[in-house]
């Protein structure tokens, strides 16, 4: 058996897997020794793939309607409609809306077909709810969308600021790199309104106020200026500084207004801020709490002025570095598949319209930009836009104000889903389906966020009538009228146009150049190990702009607004550490599914007493936009006054937990990207009478409807959590049919009924009203065993058997409680203790900031 080099299906860190195809649909996982990115290592998600390349759920046929289709009609219609609108009501009466989880050759064609033939701009991303704050930041600062750090980076630092992002959870393997730093003596300032695991384990965390870091950095500025340690000659030689520059920043960049403004003790923020001034060889990294606010542009440019201003720019362990979140949030971008970014880092500058036209010999181009998502998607309601083309994201769930989205979906005369799984909530607007091609069976190259560009390669064959994205775009452009220019029969066509584009009149004006990826046959296409493009940028002071200078750009905070009479609570949204976005695929993994099963409101202690939220009560959060339900989790890790909740639940999964309806339709107005973190909300307490849960081998006969429903999938089976107050007999018709066991509790409201099939149990409900109810994880073991034990109603094994509490550590099925116990009974002193004692931590590693954060809770207990 010979393993395949390829690149993990989630996150921007980007990390090598060599993949062994050990059966039908089957496939072991290793990191890749040789990858630069993560040498050899995965995170819990990364080495879960496996649990998620079946083809449970997956579309394997085009669909019109409810109908399954041929191809020919459906590539047909597709063309057929795309053409006829655009002949009725012109080229921007179309539009389409990609994803960064889309490789790099995908996305260019997609691209080309709408800035080059159809002749509209009106193709957008997720990463315009991801990366635009950061794209339109680096535009303004250094005139090019380049982020100038590499991991290395991080080895070199001896600060490591990390703002307004959850690195553990969100970029584990970049994490752990950080983390080895530290061991080696780096320090580790964490700055996010939550305490979260990264925040727990570092030097200082300064969890401000949402949406001050602009004053926090312009703090940070005027300060560095007073300490002396501005890099007068690299401003002097490099740096484009506007006239009132230094007035604009230090008006109010004292340390007591900036404390006050961010909310922060004055002692740490001089300390933050000696840090830094004292600390040459710093590396920011920054993601979502920076790039999804109303003022992001503004935020990234803060950071960006910090590093210009004092130097440290383009040298080892000196950065600012923007981490991406998709696996290929940097390719779209180097495609240019933003609305407002033509293609290989051009704008719609005349010279570089001519330009483009002139490579794609095209009979048009886009003559500006298009419309950025949230404008788009309003567009779409309006009737405006009246055919729409989705591939590989899930809108009706991401974006904000999602329950207008919907609206606008059912509106649109005619919408298009590319997509791996048949059922998704974009997918029940469409009018066509088709069938993509998913991670293991599609070709081409991802680029991270080190700008390190990687082979994604198939293990398997393509499934049922499933293509890769870039053949069904180049079917539909074909049958549109253009043969030639979208004759590719394979990715490697694709990227070796892509590589010509790229230094096509180059003569260095654009950084993003692929100078001599592009020669060889398809032979070197096959065998491309990483590589990273863009050597060291900025290392000799010169930048991308018309004068080679960088550029301060004079951005001031604005007023944050006091709490809504109504909406009294700031809503922050984001995700957990072992699912991705909609779930679509980790949703698959029973492994990753138990590290979180509901989803959760956080909210500070004191704000559920005033009113009264129990812990593991139900609670609606609402804004203006709309309402969801979650399970309350009480916890000082919130910010009073603050809610946190996640993004990853959907109609396919969950009662409650719809994220997406609640946030604002409201973007930066630089770049476009919604402020996803900061949202005037409220919440209430919801009472429910009864509560409980379904354990089932495989699914129920249909979904148990109850007001709190959520389901995980669970090894042979699925968990669903209920509660509710009509009547629970009325989940009975949810139960497969077998031979029944019934304990039912008429004082306590309690019913507990077991289905067995031939011995082995089908299927487990336990409610109650007032009862206790046993862990999941004794009942959910049974559905796996061949005879069902006997004291299946008692919910536990003879003779007790003690809960092992949530799962802490997803690799080896660890334990809350098993780990508290060891730490207890064995005296475990550290997180390397308790991977010799029970192995929890010694895989992927996800979980050490958890276990960190238990040994933290243990002695403080102890002592
Ligand atoms: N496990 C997992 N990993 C993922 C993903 C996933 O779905 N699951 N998705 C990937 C994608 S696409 C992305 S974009 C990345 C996102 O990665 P991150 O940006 O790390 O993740 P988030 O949880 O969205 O938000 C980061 C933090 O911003 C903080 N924050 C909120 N408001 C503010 C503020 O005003 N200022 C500051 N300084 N901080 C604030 C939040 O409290 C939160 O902890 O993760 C990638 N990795
Ligand atoms: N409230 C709130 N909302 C947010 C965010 C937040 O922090 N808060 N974060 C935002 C961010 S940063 C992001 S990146 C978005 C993510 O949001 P989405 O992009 O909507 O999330 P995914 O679930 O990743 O959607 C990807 C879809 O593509 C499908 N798919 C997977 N692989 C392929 C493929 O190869 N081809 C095709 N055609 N389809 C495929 C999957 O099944 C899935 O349906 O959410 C955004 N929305
Ligand atoms: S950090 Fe985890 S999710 Fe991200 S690329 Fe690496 S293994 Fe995949
Ligand atoms: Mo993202």
């Amino acid at each position: 058996m010979t393993s395949i080099p390829t690149t993990c299906a989630y996150c921007g860190v980007g990390c090598g897997i060599r993949a062994t195809v050990t059966g039908e649909r089957q496939v072991r996982i290793e990191g890749d020794p040789d990858h630069p990115a993560n040498r050899g290592r995965l995170c819990s998600k990364g080495t879960h793939l496996g649990e998620t390349v079946g083809l449970e759920g997956r579309l394997l046929h085009p669909m019109i309607g409810k109908r399954r289709a041929t191809w020919e009609r459906a590539l047909d219609l597709v063309a057929r409609r795309f053409r006829d609108t655009i002949a009725r009501h012109g080229p921007d009466s179309v539009a389409f809306y990609v994803s960064g989880q889309l490789l790099t050759e995908d996305y260019y064609v997609a691209n080309k077909l709408m800035k080059g033939f159809i002749g509209s701009a009106n193709i957008d991303t997720n990463s315009r709810l991801c990366m635009s704050s950061a794209v339109a930041g680096h535009i303004r600062a250094f005139g090019e969308d380049v982020v100038p750090a590499t991991y290395g980076d991080i080895d070199a630092a001896d600060l490591i600021v990390l703002v307004g992002s959850n690195t553990a959870w969100c970029h584990p393997i970049v994490y752990q790199r950080i983390r080895a730093r530290c061991d080696a003596g780096a320090r580790l300032v964490v700055i996010d309104p939550r305490r979260t695991e990264t925040a727990d384990e570092a030097d200082l965390h300064l969890a401000l106020r949402p949406g001050s870091d602009v004053a926090l950095m312009n703090g940070l500025l005027a300060w560095c200026r007073d300490a002396g340690v501005l890099d007068r000659a690299f401003l002097a030689d490099h740096v484009s500084v506007p006239d009132d520059f230094w007035g604009r920043i230090e008006a109010g960049s004292d340390v007591w207004s900036v404390a006050r403004t961010c909310d922060v003790p004055v002692a740490d923020l001089r300390r933050f801020y000696e840090m830094f001034a004292a600390t040459k060889r710093t590396v920011t990294l920054f993601s979502q709490g920076v790039n999804q606010s109303l003022a992001g542009t503004d935020q990234v440019n803060a950071i960006l002025n910090v590093h210009l201003a004092t130097g440290r720019i383009g040298k080892p362990g000196a950065q600012p570095f923007s981490i991406t979140g998709q696996p290929n949030a940097m390719g779209g971008r180097e495609v240019g598949g933003l609305a407002s970014t033509l293609a290989a880092h051009m704008d719609f500058a005349e010279d570089n319209r001519a330009r483009v036209q002139r490579f794609w010999a095209s009979p048009t181009i886009a003559a500006r930009p298009g419309l950025k998502a949230v404008d788009l998607f309003r567009s779409i309601g309006e009737g405006r836009i009246k055919a729409l083309w989705v591939m590989a994201t899930n809108p009706a769930v991401s974006m904000p104000d999602a329950g207008r989205v919907r609206e606008a979906l059912a509106a649109c005369p005619f919408v298009v889903v590319s997509d791996v799984m048949a059922d998704t909530d974009t997918g029940a607007f469409a009018h066509v389906r088709l069938p993509a091609a998913a991670w293991g069976e599609k070709d081409g190259t991802v680029t991270n966020s080190d700008r390190t560009i990687s082979r994604q390669r198939a293990i398997f064959p393509l499934p049922g009538e499933a293509k890769p994205d870039w053949r069904i775009v180049t079917d539909v452009a074909r049958r549109m009228g253009w043969k030639t220019a979208f004759s590719y029969d394979r990715p490697a066509d694709i990227w070796r146009e892509h590589v010509r584009l790229s230094t096509y009149q180059n003569d260095g004006a654009r950084l993003f150049t692929l100078a001599g990826r592009g020669g060889g046959g398809n032979a070197d296409y096959e065998a491309m190990t990483p590589f990273r493009w863009g050597g060291t940028p900025f290392a000799d002071g010169r930048f991308p702009t018309p004068d080679g200078r960088a550029r301060l750009a004079p951005v001031r905070q604005r007023p944050l607004a006091a709490p809504l009479k109504d909406w009294p609570l700031t809503l922050n949204t984001g995700r957990y550490r072992d699912h991705w976005h909609t779930m679509t695929r980790t949703g698959l993994a029973p492994k990753l599914a138990r590290h979180r099963d509901e989803p959760l409101v956080e909210i500070h202690p004191d704000d559920a007493a005033r009113l009264g939220i129990a812990d593991g009560g139900l609670a609606r959060v609402s804004t203006p936009q709309g309402d969801s339900l979650y399970r309350a989790r009480l916890t000082d890790a919130q910010r009073p006054g603050e809610l946190f909740v996640p993004i990853h639940w959907t109609d396919r999964t969950s009662s409650g937990g719809r994220t997406g309806l609640l946030p604002r339709p409201l973007a930066d107005p630089i770049s476009g990207q919604p402020g996803f973190k900061a949202t005037p909300a409220a919440i209430a307490a919801v009472a429910t009478i009864w509560r409980g849960f379904l354990i089932v081998a495989g699914e129920p006969r249909h979904r148990p409807e109850s007001l709190w429903t959520t389901r995980v999938a669970v090894p042979a089976g699925s968990l669903w959590e209920l509660a509710g107050d009509g009547d629970p007999s009325r989940i009975d018709a949810c139960l497969p049919t077998g031979e029944r066991i019934e304990a039912i509790d008429r004082a306590r409201g309690t019913r507990r009924i077991a289905v067995l099939a031939d011995g082995r149990l089908a299927a487990a409900l336990f409610l109650t009203e007032r009862g206790e109810l046993p862990a999941r994880d004794w009942l959910i073991a049974q559905l796996s065993e061949a005879q069902a034990a006997p004291t299946i109603l008692a919910g536990r094994a003879p003779g007790a058997g003690a809960d092992r509490g949530p799962i802490v550590c997803a690799c080896f099925d660890i334990g809350l409680n098993t780990i508290v116990a060891a730490i207890r009974d064995r005296r475990l002193m550290n997180v390397a203790a308790i991977g010799a004692a029970i192995g929890a931590g010694t895989n992927c590693g996800s979980c050490r900031p958890a276990l960190t954060r238990l040994l933290t809770q243990e002695t403080t207990h102890a002592a």
